[in-house]
C-alpha cells in the first residue's frame, strides 16, 4: 500500500518541498518496480504528485510501457542508500539496490525537475560518501529553567516533545523526515546531549515515547538514536557505580540496551556527552573515555547499533590567570593517546573546531591525528554564535572549507569515517527554522553530508530551485545576493581574525568584548593597550599549532605565514602588526566593522526589492528580522570599534565615527 504523504498542519512552510516542486515528476507515466516499506514511501511520493499534476502510477507491471519515468529496485551493487538515473529513448530510468536508494533517487529527479525527462541522459551513479548523515538534537522533553523546551533553539519548541512528552500527533515529524530524507539525512538523535532527569528516562520506562518518533521517522529512511547519561546505571539503575569496568554496570546497559532494542528494532545507538560541561562521566571512576565508550559500545553491538562519544571534553572551571591552560589543546590532549582503542562500532565525535562553533576556528587538529579511530565531524546548524537565527549567515561557505580542508592528505570530508553530524536548527516554527533563510542551512547540511566535496553555490541553487519553484532569475540572483555572502559578512562585523566568544555570556547573542574574558569558560583574546590574540604556537606560546601534522604546524606557528582569518587565535601581537592584506590589524578592525555593517544594509535593500516575488508571510518575516540584524550589527561594530579604539588609541584611518 502506498504510504500517504505527511499532511503539514494548516500554517506550517513547506520548506524546500513545496508541491509546485513536484509538477515535473507529477504529470508523468510512472511505473514503480519492487516492494518493502520504503518502495511504498516512494508510491505514496508519486501518488500525491501525480493527484496534483496528472500523472499515473503503475506498480510492478511487466510491460514496457512507454513509461516516462521508471523506480525500479534490483538486485546490485549500488549499496542501500545509491542509485543510478538514466535517460533513454523518453524514459527515466532510476534504479536502486533498495528502498532508501530509490526514495533518494525520486528527490534526485525531483532536484532536476523538468531536465530529468529532456533530452537523453547518460548514467550517472550517486552514492553518498558518508554512511550516516546525522543530525543531533538539543530538544529537552521537559522545558528547562535555563535553557527552555530546545538548548541552544531559535525556531520555537521541539518538534518532538511537548508538555513534558512525546506529541501526540506527529504528522510535522514524519514532515520533518521527509524534508530530511530530500536532502540526504538519514539519521537523528532527538534529545539533549545535556541530559536532565526526565530526558535520562527516556533510556528505560518511558522508551515508548521514542519508538513512537522512531515509527513517524522510518518511512523517510531515518534511524533514530538517544542522548544518554553516563551516570544512568545510579540514577536510573539504583546501582551504586556507574564504572564502565564494573560487571554490574556492564550488565545493566546490556539490559537497557536490550529493550531499547524491543522497543525500536532498527534503533541506531546513543550519544554521549562526558566529562563535559558537568555531565557525569568515566573520569570519576579513573577510567579512559575509551572505556567509557567501550563498555556502551559493547551493550550495542549485538544489535547492530553505534556509540557516538563526543570528545568535546576540556575544563570549564579554568582559572582565567592561568596561562598554561588551552582549552583549543583539550580534545587532542585527551583524545589521542586513545587512538586504536575504540571499538570499532565506537564513533568519536569531534566538533570542527577546538573550541566551540566559533565564526571563524581553524580545523580541529584531532581530525587528521586518530587514524585507527572511526571519527564524526560535528557542525552547528543552529546558530548559537552566528547570529541566533535572527541575522542572515548562511554557513554553507564555512562547513564546505572545512570539509575540504586536509589535515594530512586526506580532506576532512573523507576522514569522516564516523559520518558528518550537525546541531540541528529546526524546531516547531511555522517556518521551521525561525528565520526562513536559515532553511537553507538545514538543506546545505544534508547534502554536503551526502557530498562534502559539492560546491556549496550549487546546494543553494537547488535549494532555491526547490524552494521557490517558479522563480524568475531576478529572486534566484537576489536569493545569492543575500546568501552567498553572508557568512563573511556576519564574520565582519562580530569577529576579527579568528578572536570569538566576544558575545554576551550565557545566552551568546550580542557583543560584549570582555564577556567571557574573566570568566572560567578558557575563551579568551587577551586585548591590552598594545595588542590582541592567544599566542598558541610552539616556541612560545600553548603548544597548541604544534599539534597540526606538516605543512600546518608550520603555518600556523609563525604570525609571518598564518592566515589572516586566523592570525589571532594563533598569535598575540600589536594593533599595528601588518596583515598579508597591507592593512595593520586595528585598521583591519575597523574596516571590516564599518564594512560589515554596509553589507547588511545592501543585503537588506536586495530583500526590499525582491517584495513583489515572494510571498507576503515569507517576505515580511524576514524584513522584520532584517531590522533587528542591522540593529545588532551596529551594535557589534561600535561596541567593537569603540574597545579597541580606546585600548588602542589608534585613530580609525579615514577618521570615521568611533564613539
Ligand atoms: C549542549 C556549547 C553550548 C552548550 C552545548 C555544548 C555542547 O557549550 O553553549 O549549550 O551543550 O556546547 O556542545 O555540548
Amino acid at each position: 500500500m502506498p504510504l500517504p504523504v505527511p499532511v503539514l498542519p494548516e500554517g506550517v512552510d513547506p520548506a524546500w518541498l513545496p508541491p509546485a516542486a513536484f509538477r515535473a515528476v507529477g504529470g508523468r507515466r510512472t511505473l514503480i518496480r519492487g516492494s518493502g516499506p520504503l518502495v511504498e514511501t516512494v508510491h505514496g511520493e508519486m501518488a500525491e504528485a501525480c493527484r496534483r499534476f496528472g500523472g499515473r502510477v503503475v506498480r510492478d507491471a511487466s510491460d514496457d510501457g512507454p513509461y516516462d519515468l521508471v523506480l525500479a529496485v534490483s538486485a546490485g551493487d549500488l549499496g542501500e542508500e545509491g542509485f543510478t538515473v538514466v535517460r533513454e529513448g523518453g524514459t527515466t530510468t532510476v534504479t536502486a539496490s533498495g528502498g532508501r536508494g530509490l526514495l533518494y533517487g525520486l528527490f534526485h529527479v525531483v532536484r532536476l525537475g523538468a531536465a530529468a525527462f529532456t533530452g537523453e541522459r547518460s548514467q550517472e551513479t550517486h552514492r553518498p560518501a558518508l554512511a550516516t548523515r546525522m543530525l543531533d538534537h538539543w530538544d529537552n522533553v521537559a522545558v528547562h529553567p535555563v535553557m527552555g523546551q530546545v538548548e541552544r533553539g531559535y525556531a520555537g519548541g521541539s518538534l518532538f516533545w511537548e508538555d513534558g512528552r512525546a506529541r501526540g500527533d506527529l504528522q510535522r515529524v514524519r514532515a520533518y523526515g521527509r524534508l530530511l530524507a530530500a536532502c540526504g539525512i538519514n539519521a537523528i538523535s532527538v534529545n539533549n546531549v545535556n541530559v536532565h532527569a526526565t530526558e535520562a528516562r527516556l533510556l528505560t520506562d518511558r522508551i515508548g515515547e521514542v519508538a513512537e518518533i522512531a515509527g513517524a521517522l522510518r518511512p523517510y529512511g531515518i534511524r533514530t538514536h538517544l542522548s544518554v547519561s553516563f551516570a544512568a546505571p545510579i540514577v536510573l539503575g539504583g546501582l551504586s557505580t556507574a564504572d564502565p569496568l564494573e560487571a554490574a554496570v556492564r550488565s545493566w546497559w546490556a539490559e537497557a540496551t536490550r529493550r531499547v532494542y524491543e522497543a525500536v528494532p532498527d534503533f541506531g545507538g546513543y550519544v554521549v556527552k562526558a566529562d563535559s560541561e558537568g555531565q557525569p562521566g568515566p573520569f570519576a571512576y579513573g577510567r579512559s573515555h575509551a572505556d567509557g565508550a567501550n563498555m556502551l559500545a559493547a551493550a550495542l553491538e549485538p544489535f547492530g547499533g553505534t556509540v557516538h562519544w563526543r570528545a568535546f571534553v576540556y575544563d570549564h572551571r579554568q582559572d582565567w590567570r592561568d596561562r598554561s591552560t588551552d582549552r583549543a589543546r583539550a580534545a587532542y590532549d585527551h583524545f589521542v593517546p586513545l587512538d586504536g582503542e575504540f571499538a570499532p562500532n565506537a564513533v568519536l565525535q569531534v566538533k570542527h573546531g577546538p573550541m566551540d562553533f566559533q565564526v571563524r576556528e581553524p580545523v580541529s587538529p584531532l581530525i587528521g591525528a586518530m587514524p585507527r579511530t572511526r571519527l564524526a565531524v560535528e557542525l552547528q546548524v543552529t546558530q548559537e554564535y552566528t547570529g541566533q537565527q535572527r541575522h542572515v549567515c548562511w554557513l554553507g561557505p564555512m562547513w564546505s572549507e572545512v570539509l575540504r580542508f586536509r589535515p594530512e592528505e586526506r580532506s576532512v570530508g573523507a576522514l569522516a569515517r564516523g559520518g558528518l553530524v550537525a546541531v540541528s536548527n529546526a524546531g516547531d516554527d511555522p517556518f521551521w527554522t525561525g528565520h526562513p533563510l536559515a532553511q537553507a542551512n538545514l538543506y546545505t547540511y544534508g547534502r554536503l553530508a551526502w557530498q562534502p566535496d559539492a560546491e556549496p553555490r550549487e546546494v543553494l541553487d537547488e535549494w532555491i530551485g526547490l524552494s521557490f519553484p517558479d522563480a524568475p532569475a531576478r529572486l534566484a540572483d537576489g536569493l545569492h545576493a543575500v546568501l552567498d555572502g553572508s557568512w563573511r559578512t556576519y564574520e565582519k562585523y562580530t569577529a576579527p581574525l579568528g578572536v570569538g566568544f566576544m558575545v554576551q555570556p550565557g545566552h551568546h547573542y550580542g557583543p560584549s568584548v570582555d564577556g567571557y574574558e574573566y570568566s572560567p569558560w578558557g575563551t579568551y583574546h587577551f586585548a591590552d593597550r598594545d595588542g590582541i590574540g592567544v599566542d598558541r604556537s610552539a616556541a612560545t606560546g600553548t603548544g597548541y599549532a604544534g599539534q597540526y601534522a606538516k605543512p600546518w604546524a608550520e603555518v600556523y606557528e609563525s604570525p609571518d605565514t598564518c592566515p589572516d582569518e586566523l592570525l589571532l587565535f594563533f598569535h598575540h601581537v600589536s594593533y599595528g602588526h601588518t596583515l598579508t592584506s597591507g592593512k595593520t590589524v586595528i585598521q583591519h578592525i575597523y574596516d571590516t566593522h564599518f564594512d560589515g555593517v554596509e553589507e547588511v544594509e545592501a543585503a537588506r535593500e536586495v530583500w526590499a526589492g525582491l517584495v513583489d516575488l515572494v510571498d507576503p508571510a515569507r517576505h515580511t518575516r524576514v524584513t522584520e528580522l532584517f531590522e533587528e540584524q542591522l540593529r545588532s550589527a551596529r551594535e557589534w561594530r561600535d561596541q567593537v570599534n569603540s574597545y579597541f579604539f580606546r585600548k588602542s588609541g589608534v585613530p580609525d584611518a579615514h577618521g570615521r565615527r568611533i564613539y
